[in-house]
């Protein structure tokens, strides 16, 4: 089926379906994203989204945020890419089409997003790129900012959603996720650990979605380019995002593989990764910081595997599944790989200590 956007939107950005192909791309769980392609003239690209407002329900919030990064970093450091969203020909950051928000930015060419790593390099080219984005906006006053979702990476919230969804979860999807539940008690330390750490860290301006598929890497040599996916830029600690690269940079193979013998941590990338972001980070971080490093993996696997068990026990509301026990199949995984990561703990911090003496 050929693919056409209301041309009302399209003419927003002085666009039109005449002389646009439009293609669906991205592998994200949440918005729905298209490629344009001028057919004519210039063939310029660009991206479009939909903005899924179930989980984003302060869209303004949203636009706001990332606007006010965009101009910060367009001032301070005017020769770094940031792919903010385009204004529109009346100048406004969205367009409002029939209850729903589209926003366009610019596609940026030659590049790849990956959903799996395939060298060292690649994790460290990736953790530099989030790294730079939070050094770069270290003397941005993060208050300014919106929660673009509110507790979207509050691991105590998480564990009460979790708590929550298991008390009115059917009978029988209890019983499948049995195993999967008394692993998520069982880990309860990571919690409290969370409890008594996060005030010592302090507010930053996080992504809070590093995952391997939000950074782009140039198609030829794969050096970092820029991040995408801004939609979580907002106030947040450190742990986000060092944390999320860990979850999906050490593993072969994506939170989606079933085959958990295949679950295993990959030491020379995490060096590579740790590396990286410290290129980038590490005359930034405090001392607290840099001893929660291990802990942010710990904190983001754990908080990935209880959202897919919360959503798999609410009978899969959020995160879109192929089959009916897919976001099990997630919450397995990620366990496997919290497993993973705290068998390797000792050899892991060993990497990290050689890294900050450097
Ligand atoms: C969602 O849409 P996507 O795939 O970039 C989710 C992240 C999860 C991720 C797991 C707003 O991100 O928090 O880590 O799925 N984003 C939101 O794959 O919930
Ligand atoms: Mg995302």
């Amino acid at each position: 089926m050929e693919l056409t956007i209301d041309e009302s939107i399209l003419k927003s950005y002085g666009l039109n379906n005449q002389s646009i192909k439009i293609q669906q791309i991205g592998s994200g769980h949440i918005n729905r994203t298209y490629l344009l392609t001028q057919t004519a003239g210039e063939q310029k690209k660009y991206v479009l989204q939909e903005i899924n407002t179930h989980v984003f329900s302060n869209p303004e919030a949203v636009a706001n945020n990332i606007k006010q990064i965009a101009d910060f970093l367009a001032h301070n450091f005017p020769n770094y890419l940031f792919p903010a969203p385009l204004a529109t020909n009346k100048g406004d950051t969205m367009v409002v089409h029939q209850g729903a928000f589209w926003r366009l930015s610019r596609f940026v060419d030659n590049t790849i997003a990956l959903d799996t790593l395939t060298a060292p390099q690649q994790a460290y080219q990736a953790a530099k790129q989030f790294g730079k984005l939070s050094k770069l906006l270290n003397d941005f006053d993060s208050s300014k900012l919106e929660a673009a979702i509110v507790g979207f990476h509050d691991l105590v919230l998480r564990f009460d959603q979790f708590q929550t969804a298991l008390a009115k979860s059917s009978p029988i999807l209890r019983e499948q996720a049995e195993k999967e539940i008394e692993t998520a008690l069982g880990f309860k330390s990571i919690l409290t650990e969370y409890q008594s750490l996060k005030d010592s860290l302090p507010d930053r301006v996080m992504h809070h979605d590093t995952k391997i598929n939000n950074v782009l890497l140039a198609q030829n040599t794969y050096e970092g380019v820029c991040v995408i996916d801004l939609d979580t830029l907002m106030p947040g600690k450190f742990i986000s995002d060092l944390g999320d690269m860990m979850r999906t940079y050490l593993c072969e193979f994506s939170e989606n593989e079933i085959d958990l013998s295949k679950i295993t941590i990959r030491k020379d990338y995490f060096a590579a990764m740790i590396e990286g972001y410290l290129s980038e980070m590490g005359d930034m971080l405090t001392t607290s910081e840099k001893n929660a490093i291990l802990f942010s993996g710990k904190y983001i696997i754990y908080m990935q595997a209880l959202r897919f068990l919360a959503d798999f026990l609410n009978g899969s509301i959020y995160y879109p599944i192929s089959y009916p026990l897919q976001n099990l199949d997630r919450t397995k995984n990620q366990f496997k790989l919290l497993i993973e990561l705290v068998k390797n703990e000792d050899e892991l911090i060993l990497i990290i200590e050689k890294n900050l003496a450097q």
